[in-house]
């Protein structure tokens, strides 16, 4: 709970109209500025920094879109058919449409905040939930018997069942009959699907919003974008890739190199040290 990122305001003119390249400008800049609280987030998350800096790293590439749009679900929860992006921007479903594409996405935000609404989700779930998210999200891209970091793969599934432990305590706080608690865990549980999908679809919106060169995207963000889009090119595995063929899966920079490692670790020179 004392890792909640705190509120972030967008503290951009709001009297400026509404229109697709100003929206899109506000929702990536606010993004761009929740993605340096998420890391310190990340970071606070009790055993999360044992993890090496390219896991760390990796962990949240993966996941900071579902993390953000759980947040947004959050926000918006006593306010039916909107999203609460920030304080000082908040959007319905019709001034969502002035972006193209957008509409289905904000649906589904919507409906998936309906639901948290449905199941009166408390603040201790909340915060299982979004530590569940960020340390599962890689879970089926590391493969169990392949021979990327067996200990680091251990450690991860050790620190998932905490969290479990700590949802299944928060949920046995409300003193349903045991049968309502599995049904809820299982119900929480079930919301986390609807999120990966919503943030791969909003993935897939934002990347084609920085093709048409409808958005400039900034340093971070689009490092974050860019990542995904990397590893989510590298599923599913192709099994008789021609090694000659390699330069075809875009490769990661250094991440020592990183504007996601220069926010890791300030005034890094890139050393591969210890994560603070
Ligand atoms: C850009 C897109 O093209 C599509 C999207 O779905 C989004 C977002 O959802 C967000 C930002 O840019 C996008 C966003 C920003 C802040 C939040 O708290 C949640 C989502």
């Amino acid at each position: 709970m004392e890792a909640e990122p705190p509120e972030i305001y967008l503290m951009k003119d709001m009297n400026r109209p509404l229109t697709e390249a100003n929206v899109m400008m506000s929702l990536t800049n606010l993004a761009d500025k929740e993605l340096v609280h998420m890391i310190s987030w990340a970071k606070k998350i009790p055993g999360f920094v044992e993890f090496g800096l390219l896991e760390q790293v990796h962990l949240l590439e993966c996941c900071w879109l579902e993390v953000l749009m759980m947040g947004l679900m959050w926000r918006s929860v006593d306010h039916p058919g909107k999203l609460i992006f920030s304080p000082d921007l908040s959007l319905s479903r019709e001034e969502g449409n002035c972006v193209q594409g957008f509409s289905e996405i904000f649906d589904m935000l919507i409906a998936a905040t309906s639901r948290v609404r449905e199941l009166k989700l408390q603040r201790e779930e909340y915060v299982c939930l979004k530590a569940m998210i960020l340390l599962n999200s890689n879970m089926c891209l590391i493969s169990s018997e392949g021979s990327e970091e067996p200990q680091s793969r251990s450690k991860l599934l050790r620190l998932l069942d905490a969290v479990t432990d700590a949802l299944v305590w928060a949920i046995a706080k409300s003193g349903l009959p045991y049968r309502q608690q599995y049904t809820r865990l299982a119900h929480l549980l079930m919301l986390l699907s609807h999120v990966r999908h919503v943030s791969n679809k909003g993935m897939d919106h934002l990347h084609c919003m920085k093709m048409k060169n409808m958005v400039p995207l900034y340093d971070l963000l689009l490092e974050m974008l860019d990542a995904h889009i990397m590893h989510s090119s590298r599923l599913p595995p192709r099994p008789q890739q021609d090694p000659g063929d390699l330069t075809e899966v875009p490769d990661r920079p250094p991440s020592s190199s990183s504007s996601l490692s220069n926010t890791w670790m300030p005034g890094s020179t890139g050393g591969g040290g210890e994560p603070q």
